[in-house]
């Protein structure tokens, strides 16, 4: 039965997540990249699948699974293909230790960081009227203030040292586990590595003080069988030439 993903990009953070497990599956699925500058995931149509208005969404025999992790869980419950979660119950907790932490934390903080970027350069051309037209569209008050916040540039200095303090405790957390084991939940690849994989990949590009060669080893080394994997790969090639990353890591998010 029909399976339809839709998202921001391949390589997003969020988007990236759900978009690996279905490869990693083998899974063939419909693909709906909306365009987040647009505001697409605000359009009715996008809403009634996922009221947040947030990226991403699978839609499975006309059910809508939202929510990352759990969809990811979900992806590896409902296809055929190699398991995704380890058989050892201590394994397949830490695992989703890593689920907790990257929503919770590490992944936030990354997503703030990137936020405060890229909202103000690309909402920027736009009048104050366009922007309060749009806000009206963002379902959540939440994200409404977020967005707002990311526009007029308000965000404290203090939450953004916050967040990179984060981002430091990630690298480091990273570089810990990584030293014991050669995947994120022990001896097996798991959905904690595709899990953490996008939100950790533009470390070393964007903050390379926190994740280097000298510094993070055996994250860097992670990266590196990450990046071997074929369903990657395959993320990576669909990814090239959609649109340009920008320098400040924007399509992270
Ligand atoms: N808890 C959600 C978070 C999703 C999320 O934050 N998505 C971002 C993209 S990475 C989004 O849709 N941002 C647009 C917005 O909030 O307006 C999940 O796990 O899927």
């Amino acid at each position: 039965m029909a399976v339809e993903l839709y998202f921001f990009q391949p390589l997003g953070t969020n988007s990236g997540r759900v978009y690996l497990t279905l490869l990693e599956k083998g899974v063939d699925f419909v693909r709906h990249e909306l365009d987040g500058r647009a505001f697409d995931h605000f359009q009715p149509d996008y809403l009634a699948i996922n009221p947040k208005g947030q990226v991403p969404s699978l839609v499975h025999d006309g059910r809508a699974i939202t929510e990352g992790a759990p969809t990811m869980d979900y992806i590896d419950d409902a296809f055929e293909g190699p398991p995704l979660k380890p058989s050892d119950p201590k394994a397949r907790w830490r695992m989703r230790c890593w689920a907790e932490y990257i929503d919770q934390d590490f992944g936030p903080a990354g997503m703030m960081l990137n936020w405060s970027n890229v909202v103000r350069p690309f909402m920027g051309e736009r009048s104050r009227d366009e922007v309060e037209a749009l806000l009206k569209r963002v379902p959540t008050d939440e994200r409404r203030r977020a967005w707002k916040r990311a526009y007029e540039r308000v965000v404290p200095e203090a939450e953004l040292a916050e967040s990179r303090r984060r981002n430091e405790v990630g690298a480091a957390r990273m570089e810990a586990a990584l030293a014991t084991s050669p995947w994120l939940a022990g001896d097996d690849y798991s959905l904690a590595d595709i899990n953490m994989f996008n939100f950790f990949s533009w470390m070393p590009r964007f903050q390379p003080d926190l994740v280097n060669a000298e510094k993070t080893p055996h994250a860097m080394a992670w990266l590196d069988r990450m990046e071997a994997r074929p369903a990657v790969q395959q993320m990576r090639a669909e990814t090239t030439g959609r649109r340009t990353p920008p320098q400040t890591g924007a399509e992270t998010t």
